[in-house]
C-alpha cells in the first residue's frame, strides 16, 4: 500500500531510522565482538507495532493424514517410540515443533491391547478423540474411557498413560500440549513413572461422575489443585449444551454458539496455560472477522465449512485440523444449510489473560469480512 509522507512520518516517529554508514558498520562489528549490539538495529523488529506471528495459517486434512498415521502402527511400537505420534508442524515454527505459536499438536495412534508407559511433565496436555473404540487414559490413578469427540485433560505434573482395551479398535486422537511454551520458558521437566504403569486408584470415570453434574457440585467437596477436577468432558452433553444454548441466544457475531470447557470448581479455564472451547455454527451461519492475542488450534468435530484466516480460505470437514496464529483475522462459515457444524478448539488464552495481554479486535471494514486473497 502506498503511504503518504505524513503517514510515513507518523509511523516512523519514535522508531529507529538510522542509515548504514561505513563508520556505523564498523561500530556494529566492534559491538559484536563485545557480545553487544546497537538497539536501534533491532528495535523495530523486537518491538513491532503489534504482534507479528511467525506462524502461518495452515489446514491439515484428515483424509490426507489418516493412512500415514496408521502406517506408524507397523513401523514402531509404543515401547520403542515412547509415544506413537505424528506431529503437526507449522511452516513458520518448525524450529520449536509447534503447530502454531507456542502450542504443539500431534495425532497419536494405538492398537487394541497396547498401552504406553506412564510419565509426567511440565507441559500441560489434552486429548481430543478422533476415532476408534476402547481408548482409555489414566491420570493420577483416575482411569477414563474415551469415545469420539470426548475431550480429556492431562494437566501438568500429573502421571498419565494411554492405551486401548483388548476388545477395542485402532484409536486415533489429537494431542494438544504447551511443549513449545514450556521450552520457551526453559521450565520443561520430564519423568518416567517408576512402575511404567501406574495403579488405578479410583473408580473408573470417577471425575466425570463427581464433577460433571448439571450445575451441581458435590457438597463439601474440596479441590485445591490448579487445574480442573473434571478431567473428561464427554461429547453428548457438550453437544446438547450447545444446541440448548443455541435455542435462546443469537450467539457471537464472530464465533456463533461458543462455549468454553471450564473448571467446575471455579468457572475458570480447564488448565493454567491451555483453554478449550466447542462452538456450533448453525446451518448457513457465516460469522464476522475478528482477531485476538493468543494462538488457536481447531478441529472440526461435526459437519463441514470454511474459515478465512488472514485472507486465506480453508475448507474443512470432520476431523480436519487448522490453526489461527495470534492477531490474525479469522471468520468461520458452516457450509451446510441443514446441518450444524461444530469446531473444537484449544488455545493459550489463559496465559494471555493471566499476564494481562488479552486483546480482541473486530474487523471494521467491509461489513466485517476479509477480502479473500487466496
Ligand atoms: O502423551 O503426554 O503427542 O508427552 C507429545 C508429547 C503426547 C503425552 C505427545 C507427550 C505426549
Amino acid at each position: 500500500m502506498a503511504h503518504s509522507y505524513d503517514q510515513y512520518r507518523e509511523e516512523m516517529v519514535g522508531r529507529a531510522n538510522v542509515a548504514d554508514t561505513p563508520d556505523l558498520l564498523a561500530y556494529y562489528k566492534r559491538l559484536e565482538t563485545l557480545g553487544t549490539g546497537a538497539l536501534w538495529t533491532v528495535a523495530n523488529k523486537i518491538e513491532p507495532w503489534e504482534p507479528a506471528s511467525t506462524s502461518v495459517p495452515m489446514l491439515w486434512r484428515y483424509r490426507d493424514l489418516r493412512e500415514d498415521v496408521l502406517r506408524a502402527l507397523d513401523l514402531v511400537t509404543p515401547e520403542q517410540a515412547g509415544r506413537r505420534v505424528v506431529y503437526l508442524e507449522n511452516k513458520g515454527r518448525a524450529d520449536v515443533v509447534a503447530a502454531v505459536g507456542w502450542l504443539y499438536s500431534g495425532l497419536q495412534v494405538m492398537a487394541p491391547g497396547e498401552c504406553a508407559s506412564s510419565h509426567r511433565h511440565s507441559a500441560s496436555a489434552l486429548r481430543f478423540i478422533m476415532e476408534g473404540q476402547g481408548a482409555f487414559t489414566n491420570v493420577d490413578g483416575h482411569k477414563m474411557t474415551l469415545g469420539a469427540n470426548d475431550f480429556v485433560l492431562t494437566p501438568n505434573g500429573t502421571w498419565h498413560e494411554h492405551g486401548v482395551a483388548e476388545d477395542g479398535t485402532v484409536c486415533i486422537w489429537q494431542d494438544g500440549l504447551d511443549i513449545p511454551l514450556m521450552n520457551a520458558l526453559e521450565a520443561n521437566f520430564y519423568e518416567v513413572h517408576p512402575d511404567l504403569q501406574q495403579a488405578i486408584s479410583f473408580a473408573v470415570d470417577d471425575s466425570t461422575a463427581t464433577w460433571a453434574g448439571a450445575g451441581l457440585r458435590p457438597a463439601g467437596a474440596q479441590w485445591t489443585k490448579r487445574y480442573s477436577p473434571l478431567l473428561k468432558y464427554e461429547w453428548a452433553p457438550t453437544y446438547e449444551a450447545l444446541t440448548r444454548y443455541a435455542r435462546v441466544t443469537d450467539g457471537s457475531p464472530y464465533d456463533g454458539i461458543l462455549m468454553d470447557y471450564v473448571n467446575p470448581d471455579n468457572g475458570g479455564p480447564v488448565m493454567q496455560t491451555i483453554g478449550a472451547s466447542m462452538q456450533l455454527l448453525r446451518p448457513g451461519e457465516r460469522t464476522k472477522a475478528h482477531r485476538q492475542t493468543g494462538s488457536f488450534v481447531y478441529q472440526c468435530a461435526k459437519g463441514s465449512g470454511w474459515s478465512i484466516i488472514n485472507g486465506q480460505r480453508f475448507d474443512w470437514r470432520e476431523r480436519d485440523i487448522f490453526v489461527v496464529p495470534a492477531w490474525m483475522y479469522h471468520e468461520h462459515a458452516n457450509a451446510s444449510d441443514s446441518e450444524d457444524a461444530c469446531l473444537f478448539s484449544f488455545h493459550d488464552l489463559p496465559v494471555m489473560r493471566a499476564l494481562g495481554l488479552y486483546r480482541e479486535e473486530a474487523l471494521g471494514e467491509n461489513d466485517g469480512h476479509q477480502p479473500i486473497l487466496s
